[in-house]
């Protein structure tokens, strides 16, 4: 059992989430504009795994017995300028992410609601991993300082990621 509030809270998350697959749909149709197919594919994987976030939310709330509420989801920027700043835009936006858990976490701890602080630690731990490695392909691109080479690299990098469903989720 959940409060009304939480369940609003909840809901309001489920809109960040998909907000974020959007997102990074559009970095990623962006990345393809550029050539750069390694980063397309960084980002295409990135708008799938935040679709699974908002369903494990989607399926908290209901397991919780409240209703789903879809919210509208805004438009996201299509021009992301150079690889330096798409990366910057998506560290911003994680930590904007990270903020969002940390309020519905202090939410649960008010509401002395333990079931939904549990099902919100795996997003704490998501957002460490998901702020890391951000940093670390950040760190990568400023390093090369533009060079088309370096850029090359990393491109070439990035195209090895593959989707992998997180252990114990269902969509
Ligand atoms: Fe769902 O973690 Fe990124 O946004």
């Amino acid at each position: 059992m959940i409060t009304k509030k939480m369940a609003k809270a909840l809901n309001e998350q489920i809109k960040n989430e998909i907000f974020s697959s959007y997102l990074y749909l559009s970095m990623s149709a962006w990345s393809s504009t550029q050539g750069l197919k390694g980063f397309a594919n960084w980002f295409y994987i990135q708008s799938k795994e935040e679709m699974v976030h908002a369903i494990k939310f989607y399926h908290y709330v209901l397991d919780q017995g409240e209703p789903v509420e879809l919210h509208e989801i805004p438009k996201p920027e299509k021009d992301f300028k150079n690889p330096v700043k798409v990366f910057e835009e998506v560290l911003k936006h994680e930590q904007f992410i990270t903020k969002s858990i940390y309020g519905l976490v202090d939410l649960a701890l008010e509401e002395k609601d333990h079931a939904t602080n549990a099902f919100l630690q795996w997003f704490v731990t998501e957002q460490v991993e998901e702020e890391a490695n951000v940093n670390s392909i950040l760190d990568q691109l400023k390093l090369t300082k533009s060079d088309g080479n370096g850029i090359f690299m990393i491109d070439k990098e990035l195209a090895t990621r593959t989707f992998v469903l997180p252990a114990g989720v269902t969509i």
